[in-house]
């Protein structure tokens, strides 16, 4: 007889193990501990249209507890998590001016891999009942283990990258992450509380008719981006194309990404090189892009090629359709 039962992340975790190379467990732990403090998060998130009966950020709730703003509760749980399992030697995220450090200095202390989270992209979206994510990033550590993380095990390009992913809190709740083979999506039953494998195989389809860009900072844009734009509007073709921009770096890739489209984030003669951080939000969007047939790029340059040189640094980025991006570049080359 067959059946229809997808397969569960833990499940799907668990087969995929067998694959990669030299696998202790260490990773696929890894990606449970980030489901689990996915899960938490998501629950948080749905009860923020409740702020008016349960309290907002800094008021004392029911319980006697504190409200948190949900920024800096994402990145505690994230944080906590990740730490309390003792699976990783290091954690950079967006939300903390420094790397932090977890047993690393113990020579009994094995762990391998370092991470990078944005913990709540998009967060201004949330007053207004709008799509967040989170963005993960894991590499291994280039110093020994046993001996303490230092900022070299935070700044390899993202071409070293082990695995990426997001998780979407949108109308449901999905994670989408690679681990260098291929892209996979799973979606949150909440009733049950199991992600379930939803879109196998996630593929940026080679053209698309969506263009992402804040176009309110068009007058700040360079010359070859401004006129992409211009042609992305022209009638010709199947072209205008639709404009679609959320404000939401992982809902606007996600919908590119099955639908077919470009995202932009410029650099602009009021952001300088634009807002995105390369470490936290362009390096695993551009793994998860290029696992999945798209490209990303920082204008001349390929995003995981880049060299990082601080942990909060910022670059353009443009990514989706290989077509689209690819059409992109004919313009900026124009004026390099
Ligand atoms: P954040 O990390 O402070 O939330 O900012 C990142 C977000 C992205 O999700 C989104 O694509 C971008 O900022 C939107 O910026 P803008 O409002 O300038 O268009
Ligand atoms: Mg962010």
């Amino acid at each position: 007889m067959t059946t229809n039962r997808k397969q569960t992340l833990g499940e799907f975790i668990i087969e995929n193990q067998k694959s990669f190379q030299y696998s202790s467990g260490e990773l696929s732990k890894l990606i449970n501990a980030i489901r689990l403090a996915a899960k938490v998060v998501n629950h948080e998130v749905n009860k923020a249209g409740l702020v008016d009966i349960i309290g907002t950020a800094g008021e004392t709730n029911i319980q006697g507890e504190n409200q948190q703003k949900l920024d800096v509760f994402a990145n505690e749980k994230f944080i906590q998590t990740l730490t309390n399992r003792e699976i990783v030697c290091g954690i950079a995220s967006e939300e903390e001016d420094s790397f932090i450090s977890i047993n690393s200095s113990d020579e009994n202390h094995q762990n391998k891999y370092v991470v990078l989270i944005d913990p709540l992209d998009g967060s201004s979206n949330i007053d207004v009942n709008v799509s967040v994510g989170t963005i993960f990033s894991i590499y291994r550590r280039v110093t020994p283990v046993g001996t303490p993380v230092t900022i070299e095990d935070f700044l390899q390009p993202g071409n070293q990258q082990v695995a990426a992913g997001y998780v979407v809190y949108g109308t449901s709740t999905m994670i989408v992450y690679t681990t260098g083979d291929g892209v996979n999506g799973f979606t949150l039953n909440p009733a049950l509380g199991t992600f379930y494998l939803s879109h196998p195989k996630m593929q940026f389809p080679e053209t698309g008719k969506i263009y992402s860009v804040n176009e309110g900072n068009y007058v700040h844009f360079h010359q070859g981006v401004k006129d992409y734009i211009k042609y992305c509007q022209m009638e010709e073709g199947d072209r205008p194309y639709t404009s679609r921009y959320i404000g939401s770096l992982v809902s606007d890739f996600h919908r590119n990404m099955i639908k077919g489209g470009i995202y932009m984030y410029p650099k602009s003669s009021v952001t300088g090189n634009g807002k995105l951080r390369l470490l936290y939000e362009c390096n695993p969007m551009a793994f998860i892009a290029e696992q999945a047939n798209g490209i990303a790029i920082g204008g001349k340059t390929r995003i995981l090629d880049i060299q990082p040189t601080e942990l909060h640094q910022r670059v353009p980025f443009f990514c989706g359709s290989k077509q689209m991006v690819g059409k992109l570049q004919e313009f900026l080359k124009k004026y390099q």
